[in-house]
């Protein structure tokens, strides 16, 4: 899953591809690269991020559907959590939703079942805005699990039939607890649904050597994309799609 952030202020390219024209462009690079969904984005949802209102959001990311539907090889995601965004752009050609409240608007599954689409459901407490504070656990994997598992009954009864499952790394979690969740991934798989994980240049990889700048996590990002996949993941959401494919071609061939 490659990400294409239409936004001025995502927390590693944002403003690259704020336009309509860049943000086609880096559509078309990302999948000639090796995506095969991608994840468009009206708002950053970086920790301490602004939320945005519908009408900002929609202006950002349904001329970019609307350009991509149906002339793209790929799968178009909408990374939001507003109904009525999700909405406009199933209608413009999207076909999955991603949304990182995971269902907290109950409106959100019925969109998804109206219109056939898939849905990634990931864990997060609280808003971009209060997260950092909501990092308390007693077990964080079982914790995420039973919300996962939750909702995704939830959407199931709605009549969501493809469900994909996310914890979240980085959404109301400390460093620890992101490794930790990464450790114990496999531990999701008997919830029956494929797992997406999304580590790509976040700030938990900050805290190893060498990877403080934004610009240094490639490598360690392309480690937790392993480990992930080994773990069970078969989505992986990066900005840096080239490098990811040939990591991720390694953790296939060690799979089988
Ligand atoms: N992470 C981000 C945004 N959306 N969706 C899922 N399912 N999983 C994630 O881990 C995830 C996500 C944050 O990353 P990014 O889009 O690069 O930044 P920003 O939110 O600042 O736009």
């Amino acid at each position: 899953m490659g990400i294409l952030n239409v936004t001025p202020d995502s927390f590693s390219d944002g403003g690259r591809f704020a336009h309509l024209e860049p943000a086609v462009e880096q559509a078309f690079r990302l999948v000639e690269e090796g995506a095969s969904i991608l994840d468009i984005g009206g708002e950053s949802t970086r920790p301490g991020a602004a939320p945005v209102s519908e009408e900002e959001e929609l202006r950002r990311v349904l001329p970019v559907v609307e350009a991509l539907a149906g002339r793209i090889h790929a799968r178009l995601s909408i990374d939001t959590y507003k109904p009525a965004v999700a909405e406009a752009c199933l209608r413009a050609g999207a076909e999955m939703i991603n949304d990182v409240t995971g269902l907290r608007d109950a409106r959100m599954a019925s969109v998804a079942a109206a219109h056939g689409a898939a849905v990634v459901i990931m864990h997060m407490r609280g808003t971009p805005a209060t997260m950092n504070q909501e990092t308390a656990y007693s077990d964080v994997v079982a914790e995420v699990k039973a919300f996962l598992s939750r909702q995704a009954t939830a959407a199931r009864a709605i009549g969501v039939d493809e469900i994909i499952l996310d914890p979240g790394i980085g959404f109301a979690k400390t460093a620890p607890q992101s490794f930790e969740l990464l450790r114990r991934l496999g531990e999701f798989a008997d919830l029956g649904c494929p797992l997406l994980i999304g580590p790509s240049r976040k700030s938990f990889l900050a805290t190893l050597p060498g990877m403080e700048k934004l610009g240094d996590r490639l490598e360690g990002t392309l480690a937790a994309s392993v480990i992930g996949v080994m773990q069970g993941a078969s989505i992986v959401r990066v900005h840096d799609v080239k490098e990811c494919r040939k990591a991720l071609a390694v953790a296939d061939a060690v799979k089988g």
